[in-house]
């Protein structure tokens, strides 16, 4: 294991030696330039008309997937589940939740994707299961060997003889205190999230051998990798010791009332990724089909807490610097280039040297993209991050540029949101970005036959859906999908990676690689007219060519500007590429250059 100290030094190394240009070329494992599609099961498409998004529904979707230039799809928790945190709290791991269908379902959902080429990704929840499942019914009667499964305290008695919970900790839910009385056991039990979701004690070795057992269930059943939730909550203080007062403005039964030191970010969570880390080694060393299956982990933190998944073994720990960076959401108001090169910049400079890089542009846990940046960046953020070294992770419907859909209270369902008032859930609520997906514009946005759905559909559907996106000369889809095609060339999964700010209001990010074609990724931020130079780029000709631009921008592919003087309009995203450079320079199908003819049909142009 490297240490964080040594860890530092090889990064700063490594930072003089590469000077402002990171090397990424060295032979890729598929998971290290992929594109990760997150599913939501429950809104994403209807099979059978209940109104419930399903397996069945997720398979007749694939090829438009595969089409799309997804490589990977991360589905969010489809166990068994009696659906309080939408799946989070599961009651059995190593079944199908009814609602979305059955193990066959699930086979064939995953053989299906496989013809195809697209690796399935499942998530896992370690934290807790369901209040519902098997073990913690036994753990609550004690019966062995589940007695001490989780996290169990007969609590503390006041001098009037009144019981407590063990100490002051709070759920994340903002339900009050993180302990549960059970008449049962009479005793308390531990959940950092709903009631019903109770925390496992993995300081129990009989619970760490359940889970390498859930995961090489799955592994076994064709599954490429798994997406580790929560990771953050996994361990608390052993001595249950009290957390201090924030000093947040917030009711005191709301998470944010303490600060976390005790309950969040323990090493012990570290020190369990290493031993999953092993276990998918000591898996993978045991298959013959070449497919390293690999682990996601998901770990909101500093930048450090974060990127130190990586050193204990994470394949991939998210990044969420997109999103937020542990204290400040990253959104329309603190956006600029200088925040872009910024962002990139530190999760690059922070990680191990040798580990993939990874970007998130949203999930169920966050406004959309198009919501927190406005819709004309959907295409700016969509370019930027799909033509970044490393993996790109897309939440479903951000490709089309799907905005949150307002709920009232009553229409709320989302624990986090339903446990706060009518006047405050909206600042909770994560039901806005987990609306139905807007395939096109018939009944319930053809998400279902089924007028009656999860969520409401969001009115916008008529004019926002994927058919309409595919009809148009121009579309965010059909930028996504282009710029799908250019990261899967040569320089989009090796080229050397340059970020440059220009003036105050142009980010520009080139990926080269000698030998082959270059691509250039240009945004203008700008309210106040300026034309800029690229001159800093000169590895590329002096007249660039447009390889695609964002749904505003009248620039088609093909059109040429001048390095030394571009201007663009507002909002403008572009991606450009050497206009000297031809296909027949190489025989390798995967060159910019050769994709050019297929950009043009592609926008009609
Ligand atoms: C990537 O390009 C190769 C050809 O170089 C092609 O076979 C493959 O289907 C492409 N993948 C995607 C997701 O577009
Ligand atoms: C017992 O004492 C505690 C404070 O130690 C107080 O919060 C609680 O209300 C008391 N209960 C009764 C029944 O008096
Ligand atoms: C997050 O961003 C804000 C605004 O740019 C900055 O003030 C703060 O220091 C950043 N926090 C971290 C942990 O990087
Ligand atoms: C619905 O979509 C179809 C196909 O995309 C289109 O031909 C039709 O005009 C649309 N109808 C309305 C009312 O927008
Ligand atoms: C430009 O080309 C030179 C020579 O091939 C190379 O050394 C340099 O790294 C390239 N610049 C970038 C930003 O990749
Ligand atoms: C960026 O957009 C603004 C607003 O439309 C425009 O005035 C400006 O000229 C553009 N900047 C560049 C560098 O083209
Ligand atoms: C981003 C993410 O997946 N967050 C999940 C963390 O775990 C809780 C409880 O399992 C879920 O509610 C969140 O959605
Ligand atoms: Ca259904
Ligand atoms: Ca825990």
């Amino acid at each position: 294991m490297v240490t964080l100290a040594s860890r530092r030094f090889a990064v700063a190394i490594f930072a003089i030696a590469a000077g402002l240009v990171l090397q990424v070329h060295a032979e890729k494992q598929w998971w290290q330039t992929t594109t990760v599609y997150q599913i939501w099961p429950r809104s994403f498409k209807d099979s059978d008309g209940d109104g419930i998004g399903d397996l069945n529904g997720i398979t007749s979707k694939l090829e438009h997937l595969n089409d799309m230039g997804v490589e990977t799809i991360w589905i969010s928790p489809i166990f068994k589940s009696p659906q309080v945190d939408t799946g989070y709290d599961v009651s059995d791991y190593l079944d199908i939740d009814p609602m979305y269908g059955t193990l066959e379902d699930f086979d064939n959902l995953v053989a299906r994707a496989k013809e195809l080429g697209i690796k399935v990704i499942l998530d896992y929840v370690p934290n807790h299961t369901s209040s519902e499942h098997e073990w913690f019914k036994l753990s609550e009667n004690s019966v062995d060997p589940y007695t001490d499964y989780y996290v169990w305290h007969e609590g503390v008695l006041d001098a009037n003889g009144t019981r407590r919970p063990p100490n002051n900790w709070l759920s994340v839910f903002n339900s009050g205190s993180a302990w549960e009385w059970s008449d049962k056991r009479q005793a308390y039990y531990l959940h950092q999230f709903a009631v019903s979701q109770v925390d496992f004690d993995l300081r129990n070795e009989l619970v760490i051998e359940e889970t390498k057992k859930i995961i090489s269930y799955w592994l076994d059943r064709g599954v490429a990798g798994l997406r580790i939730d929560a990771l953050p909550h996994i361990y608390e203080d052993a001595e249950l010791r009290d957390e201090p007062i924030s000093g947040l403005p917030v009711p005191p039964t709301d998470y944010g009332y303490l600060d976390h030191i005790y309950t969040k970010h323990l090493i012990e969570n570290y020190e369990l990724v290493r031993i999953w880390r092993d276990h998918f080694d000591e898996y993978n060393s045991k298959t013959t089909d070449g497919l390293e299956r690999v682990m996601f982990t998901e770990g909101y933190g500093t930048t450090a807490q974060t990127t130190l998944y990586y050193d204990y073994g994470a394949h991939i720990p998210f990044n969420f610097l997109f999103i937020s960076n542990s204290t400040v959401s990253y959104n329309a108001e603190t956006q600029s280039p200088a925040e872009i090169k910024h962002n990139i910049e530190q999760w690059l400079q922070s990680m191990p040297e040798g580990a993939t890089p990874n970007w998130v542009i949203g999930n169920h846990d966050n406004m959309r993209m198009a919501t927190r940046f406005g819709s004309e960046k959907v295409d700016t953020f969509n370019f930027i991050l799909l033509l970044l070294p490393g993996v790109m992770t897309v939440y479903n419907g951000d490709e089309i540029g799907m905005t949150d859909t307002y709920l009232t209270w009553e229409q709320t369902a989302d624990p986090q949101a339903c446990n706060t008032d009518p006047g405050r859930y909206q600042g909770y609520t994560r039901d806005p970005q987990r609306t139905p997906f807007q395939w096109d514009n018939s009944t319930s946005a053809g998400f279902s036959t089924n007028t009656r759905v999860y969520l409401k559909v969001n009115e916008n559907y008529r004019t926002l859906n994927l058919a309409a996106q595919k009809a148009a000369d121009k579309s965010y889809y059909k930028n996504f999908q282009a710029a799908s095609r250019l990261r899967n060339t040569t320089v989009g999964r090796d080229g050397d990676l340059k970020t440059v700010v220009i003036g105050e209001d142009v980010f520009a990010m080139s990926r080269e690689l000698d030998g082959h074609d270059p691509l250039l990724v240009v945004i203008n931020w700008s309210k106040s007219p300026v034309t800029v130079s690229l001159d800093e780029f000169s590895n590329f000709s002096e007249k660039l060519q447009v390889l695609a631009s964002d749904v505003n921008n009248d620039l088609k592919v093909g059109d040429t500007v001048s390095r030394d003087s571009v201007t663009l309009q507002g909002n403008a995203a572009l991606i450009l590429t050497s206009s000297d450079i031809t296909c027949s320079d190489y025989s390798d199908v995967s060159e910019v250059a050769c994709l050019i003819p297929s950009l043009k049909s592609f926008f009609n142009v």
